[in-house]
């Protein structure tokens, strides 16, 4: 019986189809474009690879069944209804539809690949140890560096959509799932391929241009780039249909009463984000696209040697990136914001100024992608404009601020784990916003772009950002969607350590990129040497600290085990009004949505919804 499960649709039939896609794909290729003659003259047959690719993706997909839905239908068929089914482990090893489950999903994948990417940044770090060459060569080194900040670009873009907005957006609004389920599904099942194609760039020889793929560099590489393109394109498609699915969710399914106003913030910054991601996602497919054919079909889009234009490659990529960057930022406000009322009792102060903070920022997002390029030779009159538009970016983030500083203006704050992590959000969102407003200067920007100064300003906006956010929705949200508790002092141990040694990692690269040290290469100025041992020290205790929450998370969730109650933190929020375990279908009969969602300290407060019979004892607004 046991062995009958394993054969089937499932991740295990996926992994077999993939593997064997790929082998027949690479043949395919072979065949195809034999006699075939390239212009770009590396060595490698780039056409085998990418249909290698693209025929492990389909074995992929038809071995988790995602052809099965279409292809009965088209027989006339009835649809297997098993990635309906309600209960069972084997559920998160399939396609499965229930957004619960695919949130789960993504959180264990997300995290998997975390780890992988973390990895490559201790390497990286262990070199930088010394002034000179000692571990790695330099093509070595450079593929580490490439790998880390593609693997990491791509999974902090599913990194809190992923996991919470598909496992709360429904719930928060009151529906019983997301508009498409099996897109949901789906968007979940080519984020693995992705991490997967990603790494086996390793085995192709690495890729030399980090996550921005430069032309013509990117032109010129071996193999490993085609692996970038591909799982990055495949990161792009999951975007967009995350995207149209979350818009499409929350235009036709809140529940009757829930009005624009009464909008959880999670959910108008998951809006925001999917607005970025329709819109900016594509392109970075098509541009993509357009690598590709310049790597397979002899076109010359990004060769000026052929006609074509690097610079293209910049603008476009750009265009698509700084959207992207705000594809990091925008959830992680969502996330604090929502946090933040709920621990210092009080209304979220300044609703609407909020929601209008995420949309400034996510239509401003549009008209600053140039910052990138001021000294790749853009025109010097379109400098001012671009550094005016960026500078003014600062306006509607500095809307975000205040709103949590109200909220926290005479607030009775509660330090619990989640509050700790929203709060050093703050801190170190400023510093990486701030100096944001330095790279956007064009004079002070000459002096430091590609240099440190640009590693740390960005590692304090995604990692001091987005991934302490990831981290507070982790443990504001996740008892509930397991059921289980985390164990506090490790959990507490997990933050201290962590925001500390972020701090002490980050802080003094600043001044290493002042003091000149570049970024993706392995060698430096001697003198340098002194920052360079404080933050390898630092960076492995910031490693350290990532292990002790993968301790509290095996510990708690695996071994110790201790139930979670159904609101542990007397939340006004609709999805803690549900039973732990949330039922499979969410709610008995659809909610009516009756008030303000952060009437804390609110005399008299109506609970947010009725629930109709009401599934758990609802949070009045003066609880403490
Ligand atoms: C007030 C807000 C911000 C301003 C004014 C700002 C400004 C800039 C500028 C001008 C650059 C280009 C520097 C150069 O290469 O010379 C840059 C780079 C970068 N920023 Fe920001 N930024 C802001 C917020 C953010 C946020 C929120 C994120 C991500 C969550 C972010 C991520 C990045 C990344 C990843 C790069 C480097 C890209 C690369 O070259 O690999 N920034 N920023
Ligand atoms: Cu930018």
């Amino acid at each position: 019986m046991r062995l009958r499960r394993l054969i089937g649709f499932n991740l295990l039939s996926a992994f077999v189809l993939g593997v064997g896609g790929y082998f027949l794909g690479h043949w395919v290729g072979t065949r195809l474009s034999a006699g075939m003659d390239s212009q770009i003259g590396t060595d490698q047959n780039d056409v085998a690879f990418f249909m290698g690719f693209l025929f492990a993706l389909l074995g992929w997909l038809i071995g988790l069944g995602f052809f099965n839905y279409p292809v009965a239908r088209m027989m006339g068929r009835p649809p297997s209804l098993r990635e309906k089914e309600e209960a069972g482990a084997g559920r998160y090893f399939r396609l499965c539809t229930d957004h619960k489950v695919v949130g789960l999903q993504y959180f264990v994948t997300v995290l998997l690949f975390f780890m992988i990417a973390g990895l490559n940044a201790m390497f990286i770090r262990a070199e930088l140890i010394t002034p000179n060459e000692t571990l790695w060569n330099a093509n070595q080194y450079l593929s580490l560096v490439s790998l880390h900040g593609t693997m990491m670009l791509m999974m902090t873009s599913a990194a809190i959509l992923g996991p919470f907005a598909n496992y709360f957006v429904p719930i928060m609004i009151g529906a019983r799932r997301m508009a498409f389920p099996r897109l949901e599904a789906l968007s979940f099942w080519l984020v693995p391929p992705a991490g997967l194609i990603l790494l086996s760039a390793v085995a192709l020889g690495g890729f030399p241009t980090g996550w921005t793929g430069y032309a013509p560099l990117a032109n010129e590489a071996r193999a490993g780039m085609d692996a970038y393109i591909f799982a990055f394109g495949l990161i792009g498609l999951s975007m967009t249909i995350v995207g149209t699915n979350m818009i499409a969710t929350v235009l036709t399914m809140r529940a009757p009463g829930l009005t624009w106003n009464r909008l959880p913030i999670f959910v108008w910054g998951v809006i925001t984000t999917s607005m970025l991601m329709v819109l900016a996602a594509p392109v970075l497919f098509s541009t993509l696209v357009m690598l590709t054919l310049d790597r397979t079909a002899d076109t010359s889009f990004f060769l000026a040697s052929a006609g074509g234009s690097p610079f293209l490659w910049d603008n476009l990529f750009w265009f698509f990136g700084h959207p992207e960057v705000y594809i990091l930022a925008l959830p992680g406000f969502g996330v604090v914001l929502e946090i933040l009322p709920v621990f210092a009792r009080k209304p979220l102060w300044g609703y609407r100024l909020a929601v209008a903070g995420m949309v400034g920022v996510a239509v401003l997002s549009f008209m600053v992608w140039q910052h990138h390029l001021f000294v790749s030779g853009i025109n010097a009159d379109l400098r001012p404009f671009y550094m005016l538009t960026t500078e003014l970016i600062s306006i509607p983030t500095g809307f975000i601020f205040l709103n949590g500083l109200g909220t926290l203006w005479r607030g009775r704050i509660r330090f619990t784990v989640p509050m700790l992590f929203a709060l050093a959000f703050f801190s170190n969102f400023l510093i990486g916003g701030l100096s944001g407003v330095f790279l956007s200067d064009v004079p002070s920007d000459v002096t430091t772009h590609g240099s440190y100064f640009v590693m740390a300003h960005f590692h304090y906006t995604i990692m001091g950002g987005l991934v302490f956010a990831l981290f507070a929705a982790t443990y504001y949200w996740l008892p509930k969607m397991t059921g289980l508790q985390f164990n506090e002092v490790l959990a507490k141990v997990h933050f201290w350590m962590m925001f500390v040694f972020f701090n002490f990692t980050f802080a003094p690269l600043f001044a290493a990129g002042m003091l000149g040290m570049p970024r993706r290469v392995s060698i430096y100025a001697p003198r340098l040497q002194g920052i360079n041992i404080f933050v390898s020290i630092s960076a492995f205790l910031l490693g350290v600290s990532m292990l002790i929450f993968l301790i509290n998370l095996v510990y708690s969730m695996v071994i110790a085990r201790k139930p979670a109650e159904a609101n542990p933190w007397q939340s006004r929020g609709l999805e803690f009004q549900l039973p732990t375990p949330v039922p499979v279908t969410n709610f008995e009969t659809t909610p009516v949505i009756q008030a303000d969602p952060y009437d804390y300290g609110v005399p008299d407060a109506v609970p947010v919804a009725a629930l109709r019979p009401a599934a758990a004892p609802v949070a009045g607004g003066g609880a403490t």
